[in-house]
């Protein structure tokens, strides 16, 4: 009736709960959790709900989020009081300045998109689904003993964690524009995990100021993890053709070089064009084509969220995305329904506005098609050292 069909063969579990969305990280913080709200309302708009398996998440325990994290971290995450963010003195795990607030749930909200991400994973593992989505989860930076950019739990290390205990080798892969360091961090010292971040890359002044084309793994004899981490530094107003196209190259030779038997997306929606914090010129079609390509490979997918820092485009970005998934891209209406709840936000009622209709002005595009050439050209020589 609305385009979609539930396909045979290849089953999609979405994972989501409602009271993630009802935490605020103070009025002018960028991060907003309503962004969730909008996209899951546009979901449901389209009817997708009805092609995939929704699971409402349950809270990680502590015990499973020590797999990765401090006990002293997690206290302290737990019993934190809400305070009024002060950059100027030393804070305790980094909690409490303006990007990583204290606020009122906190334990609770980091303990459920955990769950989430976990529960995700358990169904890749126990074959119960081949895509699993948790659009909340995502939130790369965090460390072990302390939080960072916008990150307080690394839902994503703890869900590899779990992959690992039935999979040989797990690729990650990274498009929020920023760089993936916490995740790269976690699984520094192991050749189980390749991980691939694509990012705006600046050390001096875009957080978090790592992540440049050299930086593949402590590379001493000893480490096996040597070689395992791929960065791809980008400038300002990349545009569809040329992300793609790097996508593709580096995440097919690292499929080719690596085999990996899993594969965790994170989908961040702060790359696509006039985003508030991002950088880049790419748009809804040129985000999702790296969730088809990822698709294609036909592996158990982990598909989570991340940065996106303009709602209505985060929403376009991961509607389509999850349309993608059930197989249903090309039949969906790309005209928002018009019972979507609160249409009136999106402004240009189409899933795939154009970039004049997005930014007025597209960005000036900073990347040169020679530093193209040269970052696919250093990535297949660092391949070389990586083997399945
Ligand atoms: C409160 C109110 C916090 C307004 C933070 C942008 C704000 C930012 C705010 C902001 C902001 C950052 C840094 C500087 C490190 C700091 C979810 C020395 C208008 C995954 C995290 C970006 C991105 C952190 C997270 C960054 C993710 N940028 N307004 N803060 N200090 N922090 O630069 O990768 O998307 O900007
Ligand atoms: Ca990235
Ligand atoms: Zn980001």
């Amino acid at each position: 009736e609305n385009g979609i069909v539930r396909p045979k063969g290849i089953n999609v579990s979405f994972h989501l709960n409602p009271e993630i969305e009802q935490h605020h990280f103070g009025h002018s913080h960028p991060m907003k959790p309503w962004r969730l709200t909008l996209s899951k309302g546009l979901i449901i708009s389209y009817g997708m709900h009805a092609a995939m398996d929704t699971y409402v998440a349950r809270q990680a325990t502590e015990e499973e989020m020590e797999d990765f994290h401090t006990t002293d971290y997690l206290d302290y995450l737990r019993t934190a009081e809400v305070a009024i963010p002060d950059d100027s003195e030393e804070k305790p795990h980094n909690l409490g300045g303006s990007d990583c607030p204290i606020f009122e749930g906190l334990f609770d909200y980091c303990a459920l998109y955990s769950g989430a991400s976990i529960d995700a994973a358990r169904k890749l593992c126990n074959g119960q689904s081949d895509i699993a989505i948790n659009w909340s989860g995502g939130l790369h930076h965090a460390k072990k003993n302390e939080a960072s950019g916008f990150c307080y739990a690394n839902d994503i290390v703890l869900a590899i964690l779990q992959l690992l205990r039935q999979h040989p080798r797990v690729l990650y892969i990274d498009i929020d524009v920023h760089h993936g360091d916490g995740v790269e961090e976690a699984f520094w010292s192991t050749d189980r995990v390749l991980t691939v971040s694509l990012h705006k890359y600046d050390p001096v002044c875009f957080f978090p100021g790592t992540g440049d084309l050299e930086r593949n793994g402590p590379q001493s004899e000893d480490n096996p993890g040597a070689h395992h981490a791929i960065n791809v530094p980008l400038n300002d107003g990349i545009d569809d053709d040329q992300y793609i196209y790097l996508f593709e190259t580096v995440v097919g030779r690292c499929v080719d070089k690596f085999r990996p038997t899993a594969i965790v997306l994170q989908c961040g929606a702060d790359s696509l064009a006039g985003d508030r914090l991002g950088r880049f010129n790419v748009q809804v079609q040129g985000h999702g084509a790296c969730v088809s390509y990822c698709k294609s490979l036909n592996l158990p997918l982990l598909l989570v969220g991340g940065g996106g820092y303009t709602p209505r485009n985060v929403a376009r970005a991961w509607a389509h995305e999850t349309s993608i998934a059930i197989g249903c891209s090309d039949t969906i209406d790309p005209e928002i329904p018009l019972h979507t709840p609160y249409r009136e936000h999106f402004r240009h009622t189409t899933l795939f506005p154009t970039l004049e209709q997005i930014l007025g002005e597209p960005k000036p595009n900073k990347n040169s098609p020679k530093k193209i050439q040269d970052i696919v050209e250093h990535i297949t020589e660092q391949l070389r050292f990586v083997n399945a």
